[in-house]
């Protein structure tokens, strides 16, 4: 199973600014094991281009924007992250590459499982293969 789409998030707000919650049951659907965030992208630089076996992972452009390629094995689709409140929700076998980063941009990701890198697939003619 694999799949990957964008969720929003309501944003509370007053007078003073916003601020959005995420709690685990209500708008992530998964235990959230580890938080990391990508920040000082230099300019130019594309980051990702791998798979993952099994991990569910939510990513946030929570300053500036990026724009992630997606790749089930059959298509690739581009989704562009230049909002807090929206999120990429991605599941299981999707290669995945990230680009156009903004000098400003801050991507907090949140996901279901602890750093393993045993769990990469970084190789895209072994993804296709174990997608087959
Ligand atoms: C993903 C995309 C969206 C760790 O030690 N712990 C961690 O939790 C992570 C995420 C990375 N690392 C180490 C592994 C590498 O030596 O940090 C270094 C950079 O990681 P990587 O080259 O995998 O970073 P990206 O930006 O290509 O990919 C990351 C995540 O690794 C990946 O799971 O889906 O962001």
């Amino acid at each position: 199973m694999a799949s990957y789409e964008l969720v929003s998030f309501q944003t509370l707000g007053d007078e003073r600014g916003s601020l959005i919650a995420i709690e685990k049951g209500y708008n992530v659907p998964f235990d959230i094991k580890r938080v990391y965030y990508i920040f000082d992208t230099k300019k130019g630089v594309q980051r990702g281009f791998h798979a993952h076996k099994n991990l569910e992972q939510i990513a946030i452009a929570v300053k500036g924007s990026c724009s992630f390629v997606l790749d089930d094995g059959n298509q690739r689709e581009e989704k562009i992250l230049d909002n807090p409140n929206q999120g990429l929700y991605i599941e299981g076998l999707i290669w995945r590459e990230m680009k156009n980063f903004s000098e400003d941009c801050v991507l907090v990701v949140l996901a279901s499982e602890h750093y393993d890198e045993s769990d990469y697939i970084r190789d895209y003619n072994k993804f296709l293969e174990v997608i087959k």
